[in-house]
């Protein structure tokens, strides 16, 4: 958020006001072989305890999880291995971004999510190396191909969000403290089952967009088709007018959480995994056939639609 310095005629008439209509300017315009450049892989054991095996970036290019060509930017899990029980999970990528961003507008433009019973694919940003006390921003995240998306905040203590506030998503748990009801987080689940899994893919995908400043986290998605895609978002243009997006799918604001201590710089993160924590404590209620990790290791064409394709990352700042 920016502010404008608005003088009186008296020394004591001295006003500090919003500016009307936060404007960022582009400063990183990702787009097919620069995910190649602005995100480092990795390879690491899954925290969230999935059936998955993330790889190196050399890997992910010689199986082909990652391809990059024009404004076209893939990344998937395997599609062609039958795993062993006893083995190492599906291949899959997780990369994150080398720059890190405090206050900030990223417009997410994806074609396609990774969709498939098993799965659980998200997009989101954090610090890592200081998690919770650092904060987690959750744009994108769901399993098991259930609609609709989830927005969510982690954090430490001392963290809430008030229960009424201007969101077209539906408030879940209100408390963002990770020790509450375990890492459940201040959740908002979209009213549009187009924000996720097969649902968003047959449409085409859309935008997802985050503002982070120190007075509110909001998330706002449209659809491919939607009528009221703001401008600059469908065009990718080189500033954009939060101001101008109307109200958000998921509103947080700062009046019960000062964002500026709960949330630190953060690299943004983009994984896909299958079972664990959440996908596989679920599973049962999905739909879904066998166990996830019987399904996971032993249907590979299942699949061949576990993949996202962004057309571009653009953020602002
Ligand atoms: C790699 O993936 C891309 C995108 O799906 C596809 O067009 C291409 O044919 C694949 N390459 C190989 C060698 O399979
Ligand atoms: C396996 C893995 O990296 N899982 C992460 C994916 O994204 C979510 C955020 O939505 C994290 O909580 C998981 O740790």
């Amino acid at each position: 958020m920016k502010f404008a310095l608005l003088s009186g005629f008296a020394a004591t008439a001295i006003f500090v006001s919003p500016v009307l209509g936060a404007k960022y300017q582009l400063s990183d315009n990702i787009v097919g072989s620069a995910f190649l450049n602005t995100f480092n892989f990795e390879a690491i054991s899954d925290p969230t305890h999935g059936r998955v095996n993330y790889v190196d970036a050399n890997t992910a290019r010689s199986k082909n999880l990652t391809f990059a060509s024009g404004d076209t930017f893939i990344l998937r899990a395997d599609s062609k291995t039958r795993l062993s029980a006893s083995g190492p999970g599906r291949d899959s990528v997780r990369i994150r971004s080398n720059k890190v961003y405090t206050t900030h507008v990223a417009v997410f433009n994806m074609r396609h999510m990774p969709q498939g019973c098993g799965t659980w694919p998200a997009v989101w940003e954090t610090n890592e190396g200081n998690w919770p006390n650092g904060g987690e921003i959750d744009i994108l995240e769901g399993v098991n191909d259930q609609a609709p998306n989830a927005i969510t905040l982690h954090t430490s203590a001392g963290c809430t969000m008030p229960a009424s506030r201007a969101q077209t998503g539906t408030a879940g748990q209100n408390d963002c403290n990770v020790a509450v009801n375990g890492n459940t987080g201040c959740g908002v689940r979209q009213n549009d089952a187009a924000s996720y899994g097969p649902g968003f893919n047959s449409n085409g995908g859309g935008w997802f967009t985050v503002e982070r400043t120190n007075s509110f986290i909001k998330v706002w998605f449209w659809g491919r088709n939607a009528g009221n895609v703001p401008s600059d978002v469908r065009n990718g243009a080189s500033s954009v007018n939060t101001d101008a997006w109307g109200t958000p799918a998921a509103f947080f604001p700062n009046t019960q959480c000062d964002i500026a201590s709960h949330f630190n710089q953060h690299n943004i993160i983009i994984n896909l995994t299958f079972c664990g924590d959440w996908a596989g404590s679920v599973y049962a209620q999905s739909g879904c056939p066998s166990t996830c990790n019987d399904f996971v290791e032993n249907n590979p064409g299942s699949f061949s639609n576990a993949f996202f394709d962004f057309a571009s990352l653009r953020v602002y700042t």
